[in-house]
């Protein structure tokens, strides 16, 4: 086995905290649900028990309406902000009372990190078996997001809040919130204690996260209202990405599963439905990338971004698109000089290497890339964008994200002993 393998199995091993896993240590001290996904599928190379349990934990903080929280806070602590009582779970009628969670959600990973344990197990049929039960929450999470989240009723679901895109402080959210007057809040923040200011996001841009979650919580954070009332509502491709790709991991274990008939029909009518929409509405062809769709101001932003790219891994781009895809990446992300794949375009004048979802290198994005590129046949890249993925943790640990400029980088940014970054590492370097 590998030495670097190892090293990410001590990360993932120091990060389990009884039932789940952190994403680090102070700066993310409570369980995140797309971080769990992507955990749990490091994880199963290793230690399937694990794996599993993570993702039994994760379901189990489902809401009765299907909905699943994007922070479970399974322990007290005060080194994050903001915590369990600033987001008054509760509210909302169809909370648990067994868990404090946040009433926003994250991209639906739970499918496909599902079907991997899966592809991962050795033990097929026990395995089944057991990811039955999570399937059938997995699915009646994706009855919620068509029922409650797609609001012209296109397969197209929309997130209210930016920190549901899972790519938080990106340049594509400034032009939703200068149409926000924020109040000031005041707080203390706690993630700029552990990491440098300088990486994360300003406290002009907390105002308005917090904003949106007074606005959310005035209604009890009712769907109806929310879609009513939410400054910012958008729709995210990777959001999609995430949700399509997971509709066909339920497809194709309840088709082996079987007596699943009913779910498979909704599950294809979706997918459909989905797609169709997806290409029609968020592919720019002047840009050569997919793009998100601001609803709440009725108009497209037209920025590229990793996300753009990310289609891919659900099969959603024709041939001809996907081509067009590759080379807009090459061009903008990744000259000789470039680490793949900058979270925002580097051409661009909001571009900022070191600031968080601003610029860095994500090795989460970087997974999912490698994988729509391999599915594509786009051996050579796919393969680039695994080196470089190894090249970067390799140089300076399993930092949160890093430096695409290969002259600049001398160290990782934001938490380090990250757990996705090692988890995805270990899946890569299994994978031949
Ligand atoms: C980051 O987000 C959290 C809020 O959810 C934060 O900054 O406090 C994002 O990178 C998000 O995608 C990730 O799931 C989370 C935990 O790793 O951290």
């Amino acid at each position: 086995m590998k030495e670097l393998q190892k090293r990410a199995m001590k990360v993932l091993e120091n990060n389990w905290k009884d039932g789940f896993s952190i994403p680090c240590e102070a700066l993310y001290p409570f369980q995140w649900n797309w971080d769990s996904g992507f955990i749990a599928i490091g994880l199963a190379h290793f230690d399937m028990e694990k794996a599993i349990k993570e993702m039994e934990t994760l379901l189990d903080a489902q809401w009765e309406n299907g909905f699943i929280p994007h922070i479970i806070f399974h322990t007290e602590s005060d080194s994050y902000f903001p915590g369990a009582d600033f987001h008054c779970s509760y509210l909302h009628p169809s909370a648990p009372k067994k868990y404090k969670s946040t009433g926003m959600t994250q991209p639906p990973v739970a499918g496909f990190a599902l079907q991997e344990l899966y592809k991962i197990s050795k033990d097929k049929e026990n395995i089944l078996a057991t990811i039955e039960p999570l399937l059938n929450k997995v699915y009646k999470n994706h009855e919620y997001f068509y029922n409650y989240r797609d609001l012209h009723n296109e397969g197209l679901v929309y997130i209210y809040h930016n920190w549901e895109s899972g790519t938080d402080n990106s340049p594509l959210w400034d032009d939703i919130f200068s149409t926000m007057q924020s109040p000031e809040f005041t707080f203390e923040r706690r993630d700029t204690t552990h990491v440098d200011a300088s990486q994360r996001p300003s406290k002009k841009e907390y105002d308005h996260y917090l904003n949106i979650i007074e606005i959310a919580k005035t209604h009890n954070y009712s769907d109806q209202k929310i879609a009513e009332l939410s400054p910012f509502l958008v729709q995210d491709p990777l959001f999609n990405t995430m949700l399509i790709k997971s509709n066909e991991s339920l497809l194709e274990l309840y088709k082996i599963i079987g007596n699943h008939e009913e779910k498979i029909q909704k599950l294809e009518v979706w997918q459909a439905k989905s797609i169709k929409s997806f290409n029609k509405k968020l592919f720019n062809k002047e840009l050569g990338a997919y793009i998100h769709y601001d609803l709440r101001n009725d108009k497209p932003l037209n920025y590229v971004s990793s996300s753009s790219f990310t289609p891919l891994y659900a099969g959603i781009p024709t041939k001809e698109n996907a081509d067009i895809l590759i080379k807009t990446m090459m061009e903008k992300f990744g000259k000789d000089h470039q680490y793949l794949c900058a979270s925002f375009d580097p051409t661009s004048e909001r571009y900022n290497p070191k600031k968080y979802w601003r610029g860095p290198v994500w090795i989460n994005v970087n997974w999912i890339l490698y994988n729509g590129m391999k599915k594509y046949g786009f051996t050579e890249i796919s393969e680039r964008i695994k080196n470089d993925s190894v090249t970067l943790v390799e140089k300076f640990g399993f930092y949160e994200y890093f430096d695409a400029r290969k002259s600049e980088g001398e160290t990782g940014y934001g938490g380090n002993n990250f757990s996705w970054t090692a988890a995805l590492i270990i899946d890569m370097l299994n994978d031949n």
